[in-house]
């Protein structure tokens, strides 16, 4: 069954310096999130019925244009959510145009009937899952624009799970560095 994400992309820099961390970590990650998988989440919908999606995915190409200035978000530390054994990079503190799209998108996503579990927003990027031992607290300091966010497919495979964008929304006036 497919599920749908909205996610931040991030650019290829940033990716690349998260995979430098994710060979940095001790003892070795498990599994480690492959480099083009590598996404800050902005809400999971699970599955979603096709006109729902729709008038959600027209709803964000609104909010997109409406953000007009995405601050660059700093990533700045490895950490570990114990209970779902995950490895995760997490932000500096978090931009404000970052919590108004989660919160946004939520809010139309719950009105227009699809089922989000409303959790705590806490960014960050997975960068491991199904971690036995957990690895030292690192810190380190990425710097990144951001120019998108994209509606995800997420299929699981037997080589994994597989991330495929639906519809990419790039913000109107993203800050420079
Ligand atoms: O951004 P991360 O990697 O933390 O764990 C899934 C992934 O999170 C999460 O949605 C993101 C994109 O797949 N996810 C998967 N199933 C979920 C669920 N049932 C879920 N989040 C909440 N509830």
């Amino acid at each position: 069954m497919a599920r749908f994400f909205f996610a931040l992309d991030l650019p290829k820099e940033t990716k690349q310096a998260l995979q430098t961390v994710q060979l940095a970590c001790e003892p070795a990650l498990p599994k480690p999130t492959k480099l083009t998988n590598l996404h800050l989440t902005l809400i999971f919908l699970g599955n979603v019925e096709p006109k729902k999606l729709y008038n959600l995915s027209a709803y964000a190409n609104q909010l997109r244009q409406e953000i007009t200035s995405t601050v660059p978000i700093i990533i700045n530390h490895a950490d570990v959510f114990k209970k779902p054994k995950v490895v995760f990079a997490g932000l500096h503190q978090v931009p404000q145009w970052l919590n108004t799209c989660h919160q946004r998108l939520l809010r139309k996503a719950t009105g227009l009937g699809i089922n989000v579990e409303n959790q705590h927003f806490y960014p960050h990027i997975t960068l491991s899952r199904k971690v036995i031992e957990l690895p030292e607290y690192q810190r380190f300091d990425i710097k990144s624009a951001i120019e998108s966010f994209s509606l995800y497919r997420s299929d699981s495979t037997p080589n994994g799970v597989h991330y495929t964008r639906v519809q990419l929304f790039k913000f109107n006036n993203t800050n420079q560095m």
